[in-house]
């Protein structure tokens, strides 16, 4: 672990596949954990969990942030779609986030948390309007107007119905689990990270699916540039910054009108956006007004 001040930031970023426990000052990351996210049951134990593997950092945060898949308000922890991750209705995160730790904390969505990091330190800076993008388990998005984060509902685009089928999100049909139940019904049993080592080595049917998805994403891109005209589609996640996706994605794009076209750009945070961007957000919360009080602040 490198030289670390004992005034960081404990930053969780709890995802549909992955949970990344990290200290956080500013942009650096001093240190992080990782471990893999149940598919059901208790936050409380998950949360735990990643505790225990973080046991050094005891004595070296004073307050906690918490960036989920899913929507937080008044502290609470919901779900919009199950099949990205199942969670309690109503999960009191924010309270058990301080039960745990003995310190303030702050729960806000994934990908408004990633959104906010890439705009302050990451591609998103020098811009005063972008959105950001996981492409992950899900699709979550984050949208930067005027230098102001939106909260609560809006960058919601995972959800948004498209040409999938009646009543089913568009990351149902274009991101992780949707790849891996692609794969399936393809007969070999494979995650999303699967599909694309298969595609890598040329196999054709793997080709196919991780076509179909940025062909649906690209479409919801194009739709983002109409809706909000971003200076930049900022894109993260494993699936997201896979080898050539964006690139794929790119030349779907390129014979749209110069004005409706967008800009599609890597995040620059990596997977890190979401870890730095929530730190922040607790780090401020006593000053910005955000969607949910935090427990604990005086
Ligand atoms: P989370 O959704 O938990 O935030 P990720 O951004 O890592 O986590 O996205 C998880 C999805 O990305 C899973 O479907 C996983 O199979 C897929 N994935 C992980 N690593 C890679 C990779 N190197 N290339 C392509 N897909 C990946
Ligand atoms: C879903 C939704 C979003 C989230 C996005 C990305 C749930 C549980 N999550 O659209 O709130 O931002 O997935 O999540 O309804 P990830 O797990 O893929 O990072």
């Amino acid at each position: 672990m490198a030289d670390m001040p004992c005034d960081t930031l404990l930053a969780i970023d709890i995802g549909g596949t992955k949970i990344l426990g990290a200290l956080v000052d500013g942009r650096t990351v001093y240190d992080s954990v990782q471990i893999a996210t149940p598919g059901s049951g208790d936050p409380r134990v998950w949360i735990e969990e990643l505790l225990e593997k973080g046991m050094a950092w005891q004595g070296c945060f004073g307050r906690v942030g918490a960036a989920v898949t899913g929507i937080v308000q008044a502290g609470k922890w919901s779900a919009l779609n199950p099949k990205t991750l199942t969670i309690p209705p109503d999960y009191p995160l924010v309270e058990t986030l301080s039960e745990l730790t003995g310190k303030p904390a702050l729960a806000a969505n994934d990908a408004q948390a990633a959104a906010w990091g890439e705009y302050l330190f990451g591609a998103g800076k020098g811009t005063q309007a972008c959105v950001f993008l996981t492409l992950s388990t899900g699709i979550g998005g984050g949208v930067i107007v005027n230098g102001r984060l939106l909260e609560g509902m809006a960058g919601h685009f995972g959800q948004f119905r498209g040409d999938v089928a009646d009543d089913t999100p568009l990351e149902s049909g274009a991101t992780g689990r949707w790849m891996a139940e692609a794969a399936r019904e393809a007969g070999y049993d494979l995650d999303a990270r699967g599909v694309f080592e298969a595609a890598g080595k040329g196999a054709a049917w793997a080709d196919a699916i991780i076509a179909l998805s940025a062909k649906r994403i690209a479409t919801l891109c194009a739709n983002i540039q109409l809706g909000l005209a971003p200076q930049k589609i900022i894109i993260g996640g494993s699936i997201g910054l896979a080898p050539g996706f964006i690139e794929r994605m790119g030349r779907l794009l390129e014979d749209l009108p110069p004005l409706q076209r967008p800009t599609l750009v890597p995040a620059r945070l990596g997977g890190q956006a979401g870890i730095v961007g929530i730190a922040d957000l607790a780090a401020s919360a006593g000053k910005r007004t955000i969607n949910q009080r935090e427990d604990g602040y005086e």
